[in-house]
């Protein structure tokens, strides 16, 4: 039977927290929508029965009919937008959206939008602070988890803010259609995952989405891809480990010390930061053009970035035991984050880096790690459904050993380790396979880090 148009539905696809958001937003609209979600359980059914339940769902296996005679699909960012039944629904001329585009469409306040491969969450937390300092009245939400996780959506039913600061994953960036940011950056790029893209053009492709009708453009003069492919008249800003020119963000090198700063005016010295490593000053200089392209002030910039210490579960501090330091960078869930860390903390330590990882490797490529860790590190433990691979980098490179869970693991890394070494949890790899998320690997680890004391 056919459909007539009018009685054509929004369909959400997805049922965890960002299907949630999203069908919490329609619901205050008084608009009609249905759920669709692949899994038997997802996340939000319980609430969804609940506070909604004249909301029609369908789970498990998806219903190829349902996405073809659909108004419009709001998917998720767990699922691709290449997946059969959307792509489907797309020839069918069904608009494929999702929960940013939307956000975008609503809001007239600025917003300030974050990517990149690594550095994401960090770089916004620690603009989030530099704004607080400044009395500023914003919004915080899209990809983040802890303490400063909100569905982008769910900020629609705040207070109206004047200003809104994203952070957006490559995922979350392929459902939209012209962002319009206030500001806009990547970060950086390097491969992450390839399981989901073509190669790593795709994903910088899906990245490069962040600059679509936006006014300003922050980028790093370190990393070429992170510049805007397409000409625009957007005012560029931009940071990095030299000096800077215009509107640039860099070091400063004087009388033995290595200060931030803004063209050539000093702002603080990198000692006085609390983060270390080379990454976490990239952070701060992102942070602080991002800053500076809103004209927040000065003071309140340099306030925040040197109090800033660091999210939970990248880099952090656990426990010292017989000298040998632990650290949790759970979050570290691609090659460029553990190159990152392990580079980091190499540098920051007297002695070597014991490396815990593995996990799922979404199709990554680890050789970038061999070098690193024939420098700063003495051993590998491995854990994890693609620890096997893994180990077929380090082979005959460095000491590498298996673990089948994590007690085992820093059992044994705290074995290969003497005092003045640091033992670090940076995965390179997802963590589904043995955990429910890179939160509940931190605290894994954590847990069994204090067995050992
Ligand atoms: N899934 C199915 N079937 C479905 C729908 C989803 O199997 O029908 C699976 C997905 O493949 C995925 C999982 O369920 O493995 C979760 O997907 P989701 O789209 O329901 O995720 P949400 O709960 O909505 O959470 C998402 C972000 N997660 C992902 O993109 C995987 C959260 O970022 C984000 O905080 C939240 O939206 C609100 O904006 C977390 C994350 O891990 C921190 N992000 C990835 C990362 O940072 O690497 C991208
Ligand atoms: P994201 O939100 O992009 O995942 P986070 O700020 O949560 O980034 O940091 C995740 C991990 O990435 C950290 O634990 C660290 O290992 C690494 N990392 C952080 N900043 C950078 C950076 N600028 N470049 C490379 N790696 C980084």
């Amino acid at each position: 039977m056919a459909i007539e148009l009018d009685d054509r539905l929004t369909v959400i696809v997805g049922l965890g927290d960002t299907g949630l958001s999203c069908v919490k937003f329609f619901a205050s609209r008084g608009e009609k929508v249905k759920v669709v979600d692949s899994r038997d359980e997802p996340p939000g059914l319980a609430e969804l029965i609940e506070t909604y339940p004249d909301v029609e769902y369908e789970l498990g296996d998806f219903n190829l009919e349902t996405f073809v005679t659909a108004r419009q699909l709001v998917v998720s960012p767990g699922l691709s937008v290449r997946s059969v039944e959307i792509e489907a629904a797309k020839e069918a001329g069904v608009v494929i959206t999702g929960d940013i585009d939307i956000f975008s469409k609503q809001v007239t306040a600025p917003i300030i939008a974050v990517t990149g491969s690594n550095g994401k969450s960090t770089v916004v937390a620690m603009l989030a602070e530099i704004l607080r300092k400044a009395g500023r009245n914003f919004g915080l939400g899209g990809n983040l988890d802890g303490a400063n996780f909100k569905p982008a959506l769910d900020l629609l039913a705040e207070d109206e803010k004047d200003l809104y600061l994203l952070e957006l994953s490559s995922f979350q960036l392929e459902t939209t259609a012209s962002l319009g940011a206030a500001v806009a950056t990547i970060l950086n790029l390097s491969a992450d995952h390839m399981d989901r893209y073509e190669g790593i053009d795709d994903y910088h492709r899906a990245k490069q989405r962040i600059f679509a009708g936006c006014k300003q453009v922050v980028v790093n003069r370190d990393d070429k891809k992170s510049y805007p492919l397409e000409e625009s008249d957007a005012t560029v800003w931009d940071f990095g480990f030299g000096r800077a020119g215009v509107n640039g963000l860099g070091l400063l090198e004087e009388g033995g010390d290595s200060y931030l700063a803004y063209q050539l005016e000093k702002i603080v010295s990198v000692n006085e930061l609390k983060v270390f490593g080379q990454h976490n000053i990239s952070n701060v200089l992102a942070a602080v053009a991002l800053a500076m392209a809103i004209d927040i002030d000065m003071n309140a910039i340099k306030t925040a970035i040197t109090e800033f210490s660091g999210l939970p579960h990248r880099c952090q501090w656990v426990a010292n035991i017989d000298g040998v330091d632990f650290y949790n960078d759970s979050k570290g869930t691609n090659v460029g984050a553990t190159l990152a860390a392990v580079e980091g903390l190499g540098e920051h330590i007297l002695g070597h880096i014991v490396l815990i990882a593995g996990g799922i490797a979404k199709g990554a490529d680890f050789t970038a790690l061999v070098p690193a860790m024939n420098k700063w590190g003495k051993a590998v433990i491995l854990i994890g459904q693609d620890a096997a691979e893994m180990a077929s980098y380090f082979d005959n490179e460095i000491p590498t050993y298996f673990a089948s869970d994590m007690p085992e693991a820093t059992r044994v890394a705290l074995q290969q380790s003497t005092a003045g070494d640091a033992v670090l949890l940076s995965p390179a790899c997802a963590s589904f396979d043995m955990f429910e998320n890179f939160q509940h690997r931190g605290f894994a680890f954590m847990e069994s880090v204090e067995t050992l004391q």
